[in-house]
């Protein structure tokens, strides 16, 4: 999508929350399973399953990945598995195994016992990596809810997911509309190395990607409720203001400490 020039490796794909690295196609927060948490809080949707498959689909066949890296949250309960999750994420698995040649998994917060989902047969396609990053030639890969191991600080660029970056407007009606958005910030060295010493450190870009489960909701980057997610933001360690914003669509919206911050008038 060519505008965002920051990001050398790690390439968004325009108008779709995905991204690839050379032959790989990365895909963050899938959430399968989702219906069942909104359901107990009274939103009643259908099994998602089936549109989520389709719009992975579509992706699969337009860019023709060889590989696929899940960045975590493949599944959404926690603690432990639904029946649902049982039954629908090793046919997602065996899905994308008869599409490319080989699935990685970074684990999330909510993939507790994911690797006992693996069919059998799935063995040698389908590798659980370490949650603490997977290191790539060119880039390393976590969700983002634990400390990375310390060859992270290595690369260039490190690629993140577990906030589900959304960015907040307010339309005519003085509404709030949430949209879906890339964030592209530098880590600081000094936070970093109080947690772990001395380290080799290539002043790497923390690039987080939106969630991929449109149902997922997110955490507002120019206006956020919750404070942001895992040690990265908890530890002070990323230039928050200064971080780059992006929509789907490649639009850059300008530098976070220059954002309008709309005013959410009525909380729920
Ligand atoms: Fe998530
Ligand atoms: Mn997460």
């Amino acid at each position: 999508m060519g505008k965002i020039r920051e990001m050398r490796y790690i390439k968004p794909v325009a108008e779709k929350p995905v991204s690839i690295l050379d032959e790989k196609l990365i895909i963050s927060d899938l959430h399968l399973g989702i219906e069942r948490s909104l359901e107990e809080e009274g939103i009643r949707v259908p099994n998602q399953t089936d549109r989520l498959k389709k719009r992975i689909n579509k992706i699969i066949e337009e860019i023709k990945p060889e590989e696929i890296i899940l960045l975590g949250d493949v599944k959404n309960q926690v603690p432990g598995l639904s029946w649902q999750e049982r039954k629908e994420i090793p046919l997602l698995l065996k899905f994308l195994s008869e599409k490319v040649n080989k699935i990685r998994i970074t684990p999330g917060n909510h993939d507790g016992k994911i690797g006992g989902l693996v069919p059998d047969e799935l063995n040698e396609k389908v590798c659980i990596e370490d949650t603490r990053g997977l290191i790539l030639d060119k880039a390393a890969f976590l969700h983002g809810h634990t400390w990375p191991k310390k060859n992270v600080f290595k690369k260039e660029e490190i690629l993140i997911g577990h906030n589900h970056p959304v960015v907040s407007f307010e339309d005519e009606f003085e509404r709030i509309i949430d949209e879906r958005c890339w964030i592209e910030a530098k880590l600081k060295k000094k936070p970093i190395r109080e947690k772990y010493g001395e380290i080799d450190w290539n002043s790497p870009s923390l690039i987080i990607q939106p969630a991929f489960n449109d149902l997922t909701g997110g955490i507002s980057f120019n206006s956020p409720s919750d404070s942001f997610l895992g040690p990265f933001f908890n530890s002070g360690s990323v230039s928050l203001k200064e971080s780059k914003i992006y929509l789907l669509d490649g639009t850059y919206l300008g530098k976070l400490g220059q954002l309008n911050k709309p005013e959410r008038k009525c909380e729920r």
